[in-house]
């Protein structure tokens, strides 16, 4: 009898650990504009991120993965909702009091997790807009939002901190908002009494480059005019901690649940305000300061995990959502002190490109319990398709007609497979194909040189095919030379354009 009961327990026990190995917590870190070559273990030599290299060694190294879109509202609206964004109008870069973009109807990424009974929670940058048609009532509940996306909890930053309002949102409300000291926003006109970069630049600690003249906040110049709602704006040194502080809380909270965080961080968009715990420690001027301090972020919340004991079986995923700038409209000196860094790696381009530096970013995944560690996968792989892995882990099908475009590889992100996904799409001004080795962008007239940015823009009136595996710096356009190539790959591009939704485009 007692034999029976023990192995009874023991079956248990095995059981208990197969299911929690199975639906293991997960983290993604989503860091804002970090380039391809922006960390050690992607190649950069003139900064050290120890703590995302100890990641990448305790996990899988994909080199050739992908956020959708070259900026950041687009490139979250397709994480979110596994659709492309340059499918519906109005998901291109989001001012700070737009309506939110996700329909709250469809499946979303948070959704998918919630419903397979985890705790979900957002923390960090927003950027899709909150509010309905009229856009967010900061002075009241703000709703719809990520809570009804399927967030349990969020703490955001509601656009970018280069948009006004300067304030966090905490589930419904502005945090910290004095009521008899009401937000005014507004992207028209000026509002209040609050100086402007513009008129006032003698009050600025942080110059603008480019635009960002608006209200003065902390010193800064932004996008936007606002007023009002003073307890409640944030510290710009501060945010980082802030971000940790609150996605801390959340782990240890949820600690014997599985949970969903997401930490998008503010580092390393602009404006650039270290800490003072990483200013002037690079060596590579604010912008080196805070990849220092995104690496320290990582580190935080790793520690926070192997404190409580959940380290083995939570799944880290950390990537950005677009490619590096340097200049993105604030003198803050990073192009003098780059010292021979290189935001993109090998890649051409940037932010804002076509070229692959666009959308070539760091994607690391870490998850003892269920990837064995070491590996650098060199597989074609999506952003877009994380929702779909997430089903399938979770074991859900998903309806066919949602998240369209997100396809399931799973077992490319868990390393048992390195297929290329068959086909993957970036968005910039123009859309690109690459399919194996090949990469075809299509003409686009748009202008080639980003002079504020300093970016090429890979817009070509004619049709560039690239063989990345050769040519990784795309310079040799071989469209001339491969008509049939370029034939080929704009006709599966034409395809995913006419089809509303491409799940069923997986064997092309
Ligand atoms: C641009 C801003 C840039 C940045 C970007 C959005 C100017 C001159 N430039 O319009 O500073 O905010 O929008 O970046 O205003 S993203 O990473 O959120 O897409
Ligand atoms: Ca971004």
């Amino acid at each position: 009898m007692r034999e029976k009961i023990l192995s009874v327990l023991l079956l248990l026990a095995v059981s208990v650990y197969m299911a929690n190995a199975q639906q293991p917590n997960i983290v993604i870190i989503y860091a804002d504009d970090l380039g391809y070559g922006d960390i050690s273990c992607y190649g950069a030599s003139k900064i050290k991120t120890p703590y995302i290299d100890k990641l990448a060694a305790a996990g899988i190294r994909f080199t050739n993965a992908h956020a959708t879109s070259a900026t950041c509202t687009p490139s979250r609206f397709s994480l979110m909702t596994g659709v492309y964004a340059w499918r519906k109008k109005g998901t291109g870069i989001a001012p700070g009091n737009a309506s939110l973009i996700i329909p709250v109807d469809k499946i979303t990424l948070p959704a998918v997790l919630k419903k397979a009974g985890y705790a979900t929670a957002i923390v960090g940058k927003w950027h899709l807009g909150l509010g309905g048609a009229a856009g967010p009532d900061w002075n009241g509940e703000i709703k719809p939002g990520p809570n009804e996306l399927g967030f349990d909890y969020s703490f955001i930053l509601p656009a970018t901190v280069d948009r006004v309002p300067c304030v966090y949102v905490e589930n419904h409300q502005v945090a910290n908002l004095d009521p008899a000291d009401p937000i005014i926003v507004s992207y028209k006109e000026k509002v209040g009494d609050w100086p402007t970069g513009k008129e006032h630049p003698e009050l600025l600690t942080l110059h603008p480059s480019q635009g960002h003249d608006q209200t003065i906040i902390n010193g800064i110049s932004r996008i936007g005019y606002m007023a009002g709602g003073k307890a409640a704006l944030w510290n710009d040194d501060d945010i980082a901690d802030k971000l940790i502080e609150k996605s801390t809380a959340f782990i240890s909270s949820n600690k014997t649940k599985p949970f969903f965080l997401v930490i998008t961080t503010h580092d390393i968009h602009v404006p650039r305000a270290p800490h003072n715990r990483f200013k002037n420690k690079s060596g590579l001027g604010s912008r080196g300061d805070v990849i220092l301090q995104l690496d320290a972020t990582v580190g935080k919340i790793q520690s926070t995990l192997d404190s409580l004991g959940i380290s083995d079986n939570t799944m880290i995923i950390f990537s950005s959502d677009n490619g590096p700038v340097v200049d993105d409209g604030y003198a803050d000196s990073a192009v003098i002190k780059l010292n021979g860094h290189t935001p993109s790696g090998p890649l051409r381009g940037g932010k804002y490109s076509a070229f692959d530096a666009g959308t070539r970013i760091p994607f690391i995944v870490k998850w003892i319990n269920g990837i064995k560690p070491g590996k650098i996968s060199n597989a074609l792989f999506s952003q877009v398709d994380l929702l779909s892995c997430f089903a399938a882990l979770t074991h859900q099908q998903l309806p066919a007609t949602e998240a369209g475009d997100s396809f399931n590889e799973l077992d490319v992100l868990l390393g048992k497979s390195t297929k290329d996904r068959p086909y993957v799409i970036e968005h910039a001004n123009a859309l690109s194909i690459i399919k194996g080795k090949w990469k075809y962008i299509e003409p686009n007239g748009g202008p080639a040189f980003d002079k504020y940015v300093s970016i090429e823009l890979g817009n070509l009136p004619n049709p560039q095919l690239y063989d990345l595996h050769k040519d990784i710096g795309e310079k040799n356009n071989l469209a001339e030379q491969y008509p049939e190539i370029v034939k080929a790959l704009a006709a599966l591009l034409q395809k995913v354009k006419d089809n509303p939704q491409t799940r069923e485009m997986k064997t092309e």
